[in-house]
């Protein structure tokens, strides 16, 4: 099931992968592990453009606020040198939202890391 991917773009070193599939965001970590890839994490508008054509609904981003709410880091645990929030975001609704998605228009979104969004991993 986690074999076929049949979605992907590529951004100078990057080559960024989808298999399609929604999920909560421990399993895409888990899933990008298994191909000893990481989440989708755009460093530079390029890279975020890029992500945004390869797909055609939310994606969750390797970007969490879970170690220390209101700051949000990549997966290595770095503070993010590239951002592309939407007005008013990062707003931890409900209390209850560390994780990211990238929004159809291209903006970030903080989300609950619990809620399925499709998987989408680095290379
Ligand atoms: C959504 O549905 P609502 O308004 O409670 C969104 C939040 C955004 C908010 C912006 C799961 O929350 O992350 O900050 O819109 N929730 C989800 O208005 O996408
Ligand atoms: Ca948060
Ligand atoms: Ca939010």
């Amino acid at each position: 099931k986690w074999v076929t991917f049949s979605l992907g773009k590529q951004v100078g070193q990057k080559l960024f992968l989808t298999n399609g599939e929604t999920m909560t965001f421990d399993k895409v970590k888990a899933l990008c592990a298994q191909f000893q890839a990481s989440v989708a994490t755009p460093m530079s508008q390029a890279e975020n453009t890029a992500i945004q054509s390869l797909v055609k609904e939310e994606a969750f981003l390797g970007i969490t606020d879970e170690e220390t709410e209101g700051q949000f880091v990549d997966l290595t645990g770095r503070r993010l040198t590239y951002t592309n929030w939407n007005e008013g975001e990062p707003n931890n609704a409900d209390s209850r939202e560390d994780c990211v998605v990238l929004l159809r228009s291209g903006r970030w979104n903080d989300v609950p890391c619990s809620s399925p969004y499709l998987a989408i991993c680095e290379f």
